[in-house]
This record gives structure tokens, sequence and C-alpha cells, in this order.
């Protein structure tokens, strides 16, 4: 009989590492994109006192960095909260220090709690708010250290299942805890933030990290300007409320060559539309709260959410938001490689 032909095929030439296409193609070449990844919700409430026992069982030192990683529920054991990113939430004690290394995996903070403590980023510290946006870029130095007298808290994201993906890993502890500190507060933010560049700065207007913004701190303050003018005279858009990405200023495009970033302000009493797009989207709640609604083909998850919350959004999940009294939402996805690869899709629903 046939069947019994295929199955002796298959046997036989196992050991041989073969194997037939026609029994795995529709899974291999799926129609829409099938995620294994699950919409997930980590409300800060529950997560802060398993990071404050953190702080109790290890310190900063010892851990290198002291993290518990938002692993998504359908990928337990991947330290992956999509299939292409890492998100975890960070804590620095008062007079503690996460030691100077690098990587080639990209990373950006989020500011979640706090204020006061700093990163270092190639020799410039900068002093952290909540709301911030920072860059690590691939292969800069970075460390931090917490001068205040409060726990600081926030949103680590990286491309770490990327880079596992391409088997592109390097790593570099540095050769001092803290790293010399050789420009004053302010000097990247000087050159690049204010819609200007140096000149014959080491090669015109060239970034001096390569691909990636030279700019590696985006301040709450200047961010929340923008959103509020637009908030108070331009149009809502209908899915997004008034949504901005944080860019690298020399080219346009993301901070990250893996990683795009945005804030957006969904504005008091907004009801927005569903759309969904190839990217899964992690979010980290500024301010405010409100309601998201997470469909899938076979699937509805429905999360309230409120300030410093965190929740992920699948690719190709449908994503509607609303918020009777406002909100502020961070955001960053792994959009920038959909992009480069020709591959983003993006469906608005009305
Ligand atoms: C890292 O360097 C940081 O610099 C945080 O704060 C999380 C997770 C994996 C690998 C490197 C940081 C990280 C990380």
């Amino acid at each position: 009989m046939m069947t019994k032909q295929r199955q002796q095929l298959y046997a036989d030439m196992s050991p041989h590492n073969l194997t037939p296409l026609w029994e795995v193609l529709h899974a291999l070449v799926p129609q829409a994109p099938l995620t294994p990844c699950d919409p997930a919700f980590w409300r800060y409430e529950v997560v802060r006192p398993y990071l404050a026992r953190a702080g109790e069982v290890i310190s900063a030192e010892e851990a290198v960095r002291r993290v518990l990683i938002l692993e998504n529920p359908a990928l337990r054991g991947q330290s992956a909260i999509t299939q292409s990113l890492y998100a975890g939430l960070q804590l620095i004690l008062p007079g503690e220090i996460a030691p100077s290394h690098r990587h080639t995996q990209s990373a950006l903070r989020f500011i979640v709690e706090g204020k006061g403590a700093y990163t270092a980023v190639n020799g410039e510290r900068t002093t952290m708010h909540e709301g911030d946006f920072i860059i690590t870029p691939s292969w800069t130095w970075h460390d931090h250290g917490n001068e205040s007298d409060k726990p600081m808290v926030w949103l680590d994201g990286l491309d770490i299942p990327t880079i596992r993906f391409f088997d592109a890993g390097f790593a570099e502890n540095d050769t001092s805890q803290s790293q010399k500190v050789t420009k004053v507060e302010g000097e990247g933010f000087a050159r690049f933030g204010y819609n200007m560049a140096p000149v014959r700065h080491d090669g015109v207007y060239a970034s001096p990290y390569g691909r990636t913004s030279p700019l590696f701190s985006y301040p709450i303050a200047r961010t929340m300007e923008a959103l509020h003018t637009l908030e108070r005279s331009a149009k809502v858009d209908a899915w997004d409320g008034f949504k901005l990405a944080y860019t690298n200023p020399l080219s346009g495009g993301s901070p990250m060559p893996t990683i795009a970033t945005f804030m957006q302000r969904l504005p008091k009493g907004f009801v927005g539309k569903p759309h969904r797009q190839t990217d899964g989207v992690v979010y980290s709640v500024y301010e405010g709260s409100g309601t998201v609604r997470i469909t899938g083909v076979t699937s509805e998850h429905v999360f309230h959410f409120t300030q410093r919350d965190h929740f992920v959004v699948p690719s190709w999940h449908n994503v509607e938001f609303s918020s009777p009294e406002g909100a502020t939402l961070f955001s960053f996805s792994d959009q920038p490689i959909h992009k480069a690869l020709g591959i983003h899709r993006e469906e608005r629903l009305t």
C-alpha cells in the first residue's frame, strides 16, 4: 500500500538526514503568519515585589545585570518576549554599579521608576529619569550606576534572539567596573539633538557608532512636549492616537538597525480602530490607563493597563486601544528588519 511504502521510505532515508518536504510544506509556508507567541501582560504591581526580592538575594555586581526577564508564556526557557526580541526589567539599588561591558546585541532602556541613576555609553554619562529612552548600541561600552538614594527600574529591550539566530554574538568585559568618563553630560545631545550636526567631526556628519544613532539619550521632556503640542492642535489618528517614532537624526531611520521605538499618546476618551502588522510589539505604559484588545486567529485577550504595566502584541494580531482617562505608551519592535527585507506588512481595519 502507498502509505506503507511512504512510511518505509521516510524510515529508510531518515538516518541519512533526509526528510520529505511535502509533509511540512503547509507549515513552512503559511498563508499568513502563525506566530508561536502569545499575547501576554505583566502588571507592575505583581512584578515589583519580585524585583525587590531579587534586590535582597543578589547584588547588581554579582548578577552583572539584575534583571527579571519578561518571557513570552509560549516561549518559556528561551529568554524571548517575541521570536526576535528580548525584554526584561532591571533593578539597580542606591550605591550599586552594573559593570562595563560591550556586546554585538543592541540594547534600549526605557526608564520605568526612579530618577538619578546614570548609564554611561562610550565615555559619556547620562542621568536617567522616568520616561527617558536610552540606547546602548551594538559594541559600545556601557555601564550603569545608581548614585541616587532610591531604587531605579527600567525596561531593557534587546535583539538577543535575532543575534542568536544569526550566530553573531560577541561580548567583552571592560578592564574597569566603570568606564572612564571623557565627555561632559549633554555633549552628545548638543552635537546631534537640536536638528543640527557637527561639522568636521571625524568625517563630517558621520555617526561615530556606525549604523546607529549618535544620540544615546532621548529625554522624556522633549518627547512629551512634541506629543502634547500635537494633542492640542493636530488631527488624531484613528488607530494610533498621536504616535511618533524615535529617530536617528542622521538618517531619519530607527535609532538602532534592529529595533524601532515609539511613543504614543492616546488622548482622553480615545476609542481606537483595530490594526495588525508583521512586527510583534512590546509596550511599556508610561502614564495613564486604558484597555488593549489583542485578537489573533483563534484568540482574544483584553488587558486593562495602568502606569508601568507591560504587554506584548504578537505578529499579525489585531490590536485595538481605548483610553477613557488618556494614556502614553512606549513601544518597541523589530520593524526595521522587516522593512530592510521588504517583508513588512500592515493592515488597518475600518
Ligand atoms: C545587558 O548588557 C544589559 O547593559 C541588560 O543593562 C540586559 C541582557 C542580556 C545581555 C546583556 C545592560 C542584558 C544585557
